[in-house]
């Protein structure tokens, strides 16, 4: 017996959908959920893809999302829009106000969507991308639970606090990168636990503030930022402009939401748009068209660029499925029994 399974993509998509309704799930907040969860294990995002439902499993569980939420979409201004998540699943307020943003985006030349009360466990490039194709410039931020060290500290303040950008390519997938302003994501490291291996120095400190290579202690203690005080600020940053400019916690506040359920974070994402038509009005395309100037200058002397790993993979798995974790695999369908 193999240590993987192989899965279609609508193997993958079922065996979500499945886990996440026996777990009480509303079918509405399920739909929109499993698309990432899908995309996640499609384009080799191992840390965002079934891995999530274990995350899922415990915050449902412990009562810290609402499984019937039902958001609301506010009309602030003509460029402006937020949602009420209904203390629901992130994916699903970003679904209702969606359309709202790229109608203001397009109507104004730049618009910004405030997703608020959500509860987040997701990579933001399924974001950022979705409203590139879209032909628009797209940012994502939000804080997370505070698990990191402000560089020169050894306490948990910050969040992993990803952000995101997309850029529209003629002809080709968006440009998109994705990160966390951590040196990675939680999940990564606790994938690196799950499978016994140990993490490089420069991720995480241990509890009396010390490097360490053990997950365990890596996730008991504090997080590091990535470039160290560079990720630093742009953490601060996105505590501030996905936090307190929105109306919405900051990763300590999350935290201590949490009561130590062990759930996923809770709060706010801000979403910005522009319509590059807005300044360039009838020469964006061609202004859009010498940006690729800048795409092949990077691929040009070998350097990729991010997300053409993402592109390949989900090319793959298009084609042939995923392989997911037997070990993993099971530790989920536990939930179905
Ligand atoms: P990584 O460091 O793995 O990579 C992030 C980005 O860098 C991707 O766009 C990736 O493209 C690109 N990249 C990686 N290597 C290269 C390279 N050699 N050349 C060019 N580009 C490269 O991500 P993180 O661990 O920081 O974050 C992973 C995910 O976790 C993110 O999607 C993030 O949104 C999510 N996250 C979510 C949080 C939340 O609160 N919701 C909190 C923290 C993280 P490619 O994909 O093609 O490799
Ligand atoms: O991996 O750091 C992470 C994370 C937090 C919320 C979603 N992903």
């Amino acid at each position: 017996m193999t240590d993987t399974i192989a899965l279609s993509l609508d193997e993958v998509r079922d065996f979500a959908r499945r886990v996440l309704v026996r777990l009480g799930l509303s079918e509405r907040q399920t739909a929109a959920v499993i698309e990432t969860i899908v995309a996640g294990e499609r384009d080799e995002c191992g840390a965002h893809g079934i891995y999530r439902l274990l995350n899922c499993a415990q915050t449902i569980s412990a009562g810290k999302v609402a499984v019937d939420a039902a958001p609301v979409l506010h009309d602030m201004a003509p460029a402006l829009a937020r949602v009420d998540g209904d203390r629901g699943y992130a994916q699903y307020a970003f679904e209702i106000g969606k359309p709202a943003l790229i109608a203001k985006a397009r109507a104004c030349g730049i618009a910004a969507l405030g997703l608020n009360n959500c509860v987040h466990f997701a990579a933001l490039w399924p974001e950022v991308e979705a409203l590139a194709r879209e032909g628009l410039v797209a940012f994502a931020f939000t804080p997370s639970h505070a698990w990191v060290a402000p560089a020169g500290g050894t306490s948990p303040l910050f969040g992993t606090n990803p952000l995101a950008f997309g850029w529209p390519r003629p002809g080709e997938h968006p440009f998109v990168f994705d990160f966390a302003t951590s040196a990675v994501a939680r999940g990564e490291i606790e994938l690196h636990r799950r499978a016994g291996k140990t993490i490089p120095l420069g991720w995480a400190l241990d509890p009396e503030g010390q490097p360490t290579t053990d997950p365990a202690a890596g996730l008991a203690g504090a997080m590091l930022t990535f470039g160290g005080h560079k990720g630093s600020a742009l953490s601060a940053m996105i505590e501030l402009i996905a936090g307190p400019l929105i109306g919405d916690m900051t990763s300590a506040e999350s935290l201590a939401d949490d009561e130590g359920t062990r759930s996923s974070p809770r709060g706010g994402e801000l979403i910005i748009a522009i319509n590059p038509a807005g300044f360039l009005g009838a020469s964006a395309e061609d202004n859009i068209a010498r940006a690729e100037q800048v795409f092949d200058a990077i691929v040009g002397q070998g350097a990729r660029l991010p997300s053409q790993r993402r592109y390949d993979a989900r090319a793959r798995s298009i084609a042939h499925g995923v392989k997911v974790s037997r070990t993993l695999y099971e530790d989920i369908a536990a939930y179905l029994d």
